[in-house]
């Protein structure tokens, strides 16, 4: 990819002062509309990364940007200390699409994740009587949940763990998708079992149908709290509003992220009934920003674009219509093409970061994972005529290769 002198200034000053925590691809956007984003020199590409899923609703959606403006005239940030006149309707909005009781709303998703694990753990000791400080945790091998260090402590990934211990302990790792391991693994001080309905980082691996059953089948059996991490997977990213409806399951805390913020702003949340929210008294938990008016406001515009604009029936055949795009453009040279609505992953068999570059050149932005796997996951409003111009460039990138 040949980067102007423009683009290379920026690149040269983002690498003398940022920090390296990234490898990103060699392109400075400097504008977004729906599902394309373009370059400082006016280029043009198809974004099929959706900043990991937190675009559902495309770029900019007008209703969103709307949303954000006028409350941006009114006031954005009280902090919880008070309350405002956006967080009840945020309530609302969310506990009724979430089709839980109540919410408890952070910013980032890996916030989310940490108060669902303090939740559980709370609900191990005063509802479920395991005894102080020996609650359990059941985790996939496999898993990505977040970034801080309770968190990375419980990924199977040495490259997310090194150099960063020591870590909590009681979390336990079973393989993703086989529950006789996981009924092996769960035990009488077991408060929790944590699962991304599909992992995404992991390299979009799709549990066995039944699987998700299986767990919520298991985790009441055993008095045992399933929470699902659906802040990649929600809001209709993989053809479901949440990849759990795909098996028809509801977790007892759901955790939710990313695309609650509409492309725009950091909202997410944990969601459970009211007997285990009940859990959580006054000065338990909290954040500076969590629930503050403007993130209630842009949260509400977010979930009325999924709900409104049936984001997730049409991620579902979108989904369909291009894998299999990707799977006749691709041909031999492409070990298999996997995931659930508009979460797919190409299984290359070789590294696919030089397919993502290929891509770069083509107008294509797709990021690899897991070393193999090039993730392809366009926001969910992405045309027909879009989908067909993706599997095009995906078959020349190829054969460029
Ligand atoms: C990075 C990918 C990684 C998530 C699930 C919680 C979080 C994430 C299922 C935490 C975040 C992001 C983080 C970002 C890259 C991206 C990612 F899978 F989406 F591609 F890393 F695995 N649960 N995923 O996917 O949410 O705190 O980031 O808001 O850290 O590099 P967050």
């Amino acid at each position: 990819m040949i980067t102007t002198q423009r683009a290379s200034a920026y690149i040269e000053t983002e690498e003398r002062l940022g920090a390296h925590n990234y490898r990103p691809l060699d392109v400075v956007i400097s504008h977004g509309e729906g599902v394309w984003l373009y370059d400082v020199e006016g280029r043009r590409y198809l974004d099929c990364i959706s900043a990991y899923s937190a675009v559902n609703q495309g770029h900019r959606h007008p209703r969103i940007v709307a949303a954000l403006l006028e409350q941006a005239q009114r006031v954005t940030l009280t902090s919880r200390a008070m309350r405002n006149d956006r967080f009840a309707p945020f309530l609302e909005k969310l506990t009724s699409v979430c089709r839980q009781e109540m919410a408890l709303p952070v910013n980032t998703g890996v916030e989310a994740v940490e108060t669902a694990i303090k939740l559980a753990r709370r609900w191990g000791y005063r509802v479920k009587g395991i005894p102080a400080g020996q609650a359990r945790i059941v985790v996939a091998r496999n898993n990505f949940h977040g970034r801080t260090t309770t968190v990375i402590g419980f990924s199977s990934e040495p490259k997310y763990r090194a150099d960063f211990g020591p870590f909590t302990p009681n979390f336990d790792h079973v393989a993703y998708g086989e529950i006789e391991a996981l009924r092996a693994a769960v035990g009488p001080q077991t408060c929790a079992v944590m699962l991304e309905p599909v992992q995404g980082e992991g390299g979009v691996v799709v549990p066995p149908e039944g699987y998700l059953r299986a767990v919520r089948q298991l985790c009441s059996e055993r008095n045992v709290l399933f929470l699902a991490d659906e802040i990649q997977t929600g809001f209709g990213r993989t053809g479901d509003l949440f990849a759990c409806d795909h098996e028809g399951v509801t977790p007892d805390i759901l955790i939710v992220g990313k695309a609650l913020g509409g492309g725009l702003y950091p909202v997410s949340a944990a969601l459970a009934s009211r007997e285990i929210m009940s859990l959580f008294g006054p000065g338990d938990h909290g954040s500076t920003f969590g629930g503050n008016p403007l993130a209630c406001a842009v949260g509400e515009a977010a979930l009325d674009v999924v709900v409104e604009e049936r984001l997730a029936e049409r991620a579902r055949g979108a989904g369909e219509r291009l894998s299999e795009g990707l799977r006749r453009a691709g041909g031999s040279r492409v070990r298999e093409v996997r995931g659930r609505g508009l979460l797919i992953g190409v299984e290359l068999g070789t590294p696919a970061r030089p397919l993502a570059d290929a891509l770069l050149a083509r107008g294509v932005l797709a990021k690899d994972t897991h070393g193999t796997v090039l993730r392809i996951a366009p926001p969910l409003v992405i045309e027909d005529t879009e989908i067909e111009f993706l599997s095009t460039v995906f078959g020349e990138a190829l054969a460029a290769l």
